[in-house]
């Protein structure tokens, strides 16, 4: 095998296994609690918490450990609410990133290295300092509608088409 032929055999093999990713978002009546990233994909922007599903781990199991770590809570019950895929052109890996919604916490919202935990209400919910997808898909999480998704970016702030679409089960 030549050097390029391994490089593309490399490339192939990312595009087949996305890595994955979870994303919670906590709801209270009129209220959503976003992190500020402090470091790391996304800083900069309010986002839920979450990060990468690690070996042997459940994409639950996952997305309750990176909830504690970064908001210092837990949760009784997250609903799977949505599934969303990334593709950043000239990047070969997708991004599968399985959404939760927690309708009760356990807790308080404390300051970690990676996030600075904040309640928003609903109709002041900071999209300019977001991922550019959350305007569209948030509304579905907010009226907890099932939904999954494609975003197709160019680099971190352009998206170049995209699909969202309720779904009655994930
Ligand atoms: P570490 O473990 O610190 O190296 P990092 O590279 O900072 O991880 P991580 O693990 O925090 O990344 O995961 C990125 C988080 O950002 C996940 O919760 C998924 C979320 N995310 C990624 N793309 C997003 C997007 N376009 N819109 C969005 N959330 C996104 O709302």
């Amino acid at each position: 095998m030549t050097p390029r032929e391994f490089t593309n055999w490399v490339e192939v093999g990312e595009m087949l296994s996305p890595k994955l990713l979870t994303l919670v978002l906590v709801v209270q009546p009129g209220k959503v609690l976003l992190g500020m990233k402090k470091r790391g994909f996304g800083v900069g922007r309010w986002n839920g918490f979450g990060g990468k599903v690690q070996a042997g781990e459940t994409i639950e199991c996952a997305a309750r450990r990176e909830l504690l770590e970064e908001s210092g809570l837990t949760v009784d019950a997250l609903e799977k609410i949505g599934n969303i895929k990334f593709e950043f052109v000239g990047e070969t890996q997708l991004l599968d990133v399985h959404v939760f919604r927690a309708d009760a916490y356990n807790g308080e919202p404390t300051e970690s290295d990676e996030m600075r935990p904040q309640w928003f209400e609903c109709d002041k919910i900071p999209f300019s300092q977001m991922w550019p997808d959350d305007i569209l898909w948030f509304p579905l999480l907010l009226q907890r509608k099932k939904f999954v998704g494609y975003f197709k970016f160019q680099g971190h702030d352009t998206i170049l088409s995209h699909t969202l679409n309720e779904v009655e089960e994930l």
